[in-house]
């Protein structure tokens, strides 16, 4: 199978001459040298241009194909290409502007997913973009080292535009940060996008123009037997023997993924979504929602192949329960499937060892807070509520759902899920410490920086979140469920930072 856009929009650094050991198949096209549809690639990096001391990106909304499935190109959308986008590298404390021009034939958004920016600049629902139009987003990289992304986020079209294709990674690096991570873009410091897709034999999928999901899609999120890593599927990469990173990605309208590898070999789980944890933890698996991003520092230096797979049956129950949680799942997330597979090539990784620790992660203390605010997830009125209530008029919001927060305020927030499946309440613009689930401290790897996090069916996590940032009276930022599909019908609220 082929994607012949990507000759042009996607730097291929690992080849392996034929089809990748989990391809689907040959190429119909021997001469392309984008190669099988079994390779792993990288998006480009895009480093902006420096402009008067500002860091520019311009992204270009398009639309176009890719043949996942031979012979039946499916529709897709894309920024700067025909699939996802480039991966921009911002650098802490630099001023940055992104332009972004929207080459659709319908009306969109860019979010930033992790930045900390000011609330006009935040690409979230309010910040539309009328086909031909352009909307530029200026902000200064205030954080930590990180990893964030970028997807629409219209309102109830988020997860079409999603799945058809918009979504990309952004990398932000921190020149004071003294590291010996692997830090070389494409060799051993690999983004992942994990995304999964239903795709029909004539290449449409049910966000494809025209189609629009039922109501039990939309209940359950979207999910598909077909999985992709950076827009292949289940690719073959090549890496160097040795240490590298990957910058997982979870960009999936709804499926979880308990990663791990084939012969249960462990692990480095070093970062999540806001930066580095206080150490490396090492494990046999992690687990990604929608929305999330974990780093990881993997070992290959056995020179020996390895599939990474979603070991999703292992946590099945804990995520879905009752009739409710088992009516919305699938095959897959009661089994284990592959991702994807790496192959430890000739070269040495450039870095040799993995740090013991790392800056720590300094707790918020609770004491700071200034209220506890309850949220409830919960299955109501033959849908899923945030409190009790929808989002479905950007400008008729529910009281419940429609907050005013004073800038530099610290806030409990009180997350119990009284439904039958895991949400990912995701909230813009600030990254938060999980305080503690079920009133138990949080393992590790969960008491970094967090911009997203798994509530458990039955379960009530609570929340440190320090509300910095510029007042804005007019534009808000959003809180929400990262199952796109929940998000559309309107399991999200907005607030209001303000002075
Ligand atoms: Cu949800």
């Amino acid at each position: 199978m082929l994607m012949k856009p990507d000759r042009r929009q996607f730097l291929r650094i690992f080849g392996i001459g034929a089809a990748g050991v989990l391809g689907c198949g040959p190429s119909d096209d021997p001469g392309d040298p984008a190669g099988p549809s079994g390779d792993f690639v990288v998006p480009p990096l895009d480093e902006g241009e420096l402009v008067g001391g500002v860091r520019v990106f311009r992204l270009r909304l398009q639309t176009g194909t890719v043949e996942w499935v031979p012979g039946a190109p499916t529709e897709t959308f894309g920024a700067n290409g025909d699939l996802l986008g480039p991966t921009l590298r911002l650098v802490r404390g630099e001023p940055v502007r992104i332009e972004v021009e929207n080459g659709l034939a319908v009306t969109t958004t860019l979010h930033w997913h992790g930045l900390q920016v000011p609330a006009r600049a935040d690409g979230g629902p309010y910040q539309t973009i009328a086909p031909g139009a352009r909307w530029t987003s200026d902000f200064d990289v205030v954080q930590r080292a990180m990893t964030a992304w970028y997807h629409p986020h219209p309102m109830h079209e988020t997860a079409r535009h999603v799945y058809m294709g918009l979504a990309g990674m952004i990398v932000v690096d921190d020149p004071a940060l003294a590291t010996e991570l692997p830090h070389t873009y494409g060799v051993d410091d690999l983004p992942i996008i994990i995304q999964d897709r239903r795709l029909s034999a004539d290449g449409t999928h049910p966000y494809s123009p025209g189609k629009t999901p039922g109501m039990h899609d939309m209940m359950s999120g979207l999910r598909g037997e077909t999985l992709l890593v950076n827009g292949r599927i289940t690719p073959h990469a090549v890496v160097p023997r040795g240490l590298v990173r990957l910058r997982v990605l979870n960009g999936s309208n709804a499926r979880i993924y308990h990663l791990g590898f084939a012969d249960d070999r462990t692990f480095l789980h070093v970062g999540s979504d806001g930066g580095l944890l206080s150490a490396p933890v090492e494990t046999r698996r992690v687990l990604v929602a929608p929305g999330e991003r974990v780093e990881l520092l993997v070992d290959f230096a056995d020179a020996r192949p390895v599939e990474l797979r979603s070991y999703s049956g292992e946590v099945f129950d804990s995520l879905y329960t009752g009739m409710m949680g088992a009516n919305l799942t699938d095959a897959l997330d009661r089994g284990t499937f592959p991702i994807m597979t790496f192959e430890p090539g000739t070269d040495a990784a450039p870095v040799a060892t993995a740090p013991a620790a790392f800056d720590p992660v300094v707790r918020e203390p609770e004491s700071e807070a200034v209220r506890t605010r309850p949220i409830s997830m919960a299955m109501q009125m033959g849908g899923f509520t945030l409190n009790g209530a929808r989002m479905t008029d950007l400008a008729n919001v529910p009281a419940a759902l429609d907050l005013r927060i004073k800038a530099g305020e610290v806030e409990v927030w009180s997350v119990a899920n009284t439904s039958g499946v895991a949400h990912p309440l995701h909230v813009h613009n600030r990254h938060f410490q999980i305080l503690d689930i079920d009133g138990q401290p949080p393992p590790p790897e969960l008491a970094g920086w967090k911009d997203t996090t798994i509530i458990r069916p039955g379960r009530v996590v609570r929340l440190l979140v320090r509300f910095e940032g510029t007042p804005d009276t007019e534009r808000p930022y959003l809180f929400h469920c990262h199952i796109l599909e929940h998000e559309d019908m309107g399991m999200m609220g907005r607030f209001f930072l303000v002075a």
